[in-house]
């Protein structure tokens, strides 16, 4: 079978957000930012709620349009805040300052950023990515960001290190889903050094060019487009490189089920449903699902020699 994937530069930007809508906003940053100078730039920042502009990147066409802000934020996945989709207002409880991020493991010199140092130091732009979840629904979401290599940067990785493992945020006093306590917390999720270094793999701190909310993962979440979305791990508190394959919190409870690797494919069904189609948040349409939710062009050379993998869920 021959499976086409289109290109990035295909995509009919027409389905797209129109772009003065985006850049109409940005560029008023700019002109406010030349005009009145660093206090002008740190108001405009302000009035953002702190995040930086960003430039949106459009090498990441996202080929369909950008699904509801009011969807992305009230429809998710957070399970130390219950297994609800709709754990949006409980997790406004989850404080996001003053937050660091630990960087350690097999580093040269492993550190503890602050969040507020990351969103002044980090090369940050706005990427417009897919988000595919297991349970076969989908979102379009602009996020806002880092490519995760700019951070290990900082840390310099040895040359021992093989995987990457991210630990999130596990407060019982405001996450009532940790009293569940046969789920292994804390959530952990983890890939390889080279999937970590693939330019696809973002370090997220925004969305809808507003500071990440909490129920999204905010302050500070990952995301490989390409993975399903349990791969993702929200509101994270430690990076740390190994030599070891981290195993995640969804394989250690359904190994079968979910997997290290969790590409995405269309013709690997999961053991209970079809991969075949997702429904669209937003608009619930049926849309075919994508061999690497459609990032193929980017990421397959990562798989190369590595057929004797469970690559795909
Ligand atoms: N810490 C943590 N991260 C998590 C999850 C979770 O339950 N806890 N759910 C994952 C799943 S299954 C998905 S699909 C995405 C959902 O992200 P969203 O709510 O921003 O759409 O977050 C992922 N990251
Ligand atoms: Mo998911």
């Amino acid at each position: 079978m021959q499976i086409r994937i289109p290109r990035g530069w295909e995509t009919p930007e027409a389905r797209v957000t129109p772009e003065h809508l985006v850049f109409g906003r940005r560029k008023a940053f700019g002109i406010a930012a030349g005009l009145l100078g660093a206090a002008g730039a740190a108001q405009a920042q302000q009035a953002a709620g702190g995040l930086p502009p960003a430039m949106r990147n459009t090498r990441f066409a996202p080929g369909r349009e950008i699904s509801p802000e009011r969807d992305v934020t009230t429809f998710n996945n957070f399970y130390e805040f219950g297994t609800s989709k709709s754990i949006s207002q409980g997790a406004q409880r989850l404080p996001q300052r003053p937050w660091t991020v630990k960087v350690d493991g097999m580093v040269e010199t492993p550190r503890e950023f602050g969040i507020e140092d990351l969103l002044r130091t980090m090369p940050i732009e706005e990427r417009v990515y897919r988000l595919r979840c297991v349970e076969a629904w989908s979102m379009v979401v602009p996020w806002t960001g880092f490519p995760l290599s700019a951070l290990l940067a900082q840390v310099k990785p040895l040359s021992s290190a093989r995987y990457v493992s991210f630990e999130t945020a596990a407060i019982p006093a405001v996450m009532p889903g940790l009293r569940q306590s046969w789920y292994p917390w804390p959530y952990v999720e983890g890939c390889t050094i080279a999937e970590a270094g693939n330019d696809l793999s973002f370090m997220v701190v925004g969305a809808y060019g507003k500071l990440l909310p909490p129920q999204n993962g905010g302050p500070i979440r990952f995301h490989q487009p390409w993975k399903y979305g349990f791969k993702a791990g929200k509101s994270l508190v430690r990076i740390t490189l190994t030599d070891q394959r981290p195993v995640s919190f969804w394989e250690r409870i359904q190994a079968a089920e979910y997997g290290f690797w969790a590409n995405v494919n269309p013709a690997v069904a999961h053991p209970r449903w079809s991969q075949a189609s997702e429904r669209a948040l937003g608009t619930n349409a049926r849309i075919p699902t994508q061999l690497f939710n459609g990032y193929g062009e980017f990421v397959a050379d990562l798989y190369s020699g590595l057929q004797n993998e469970r690559l795909w869920a």
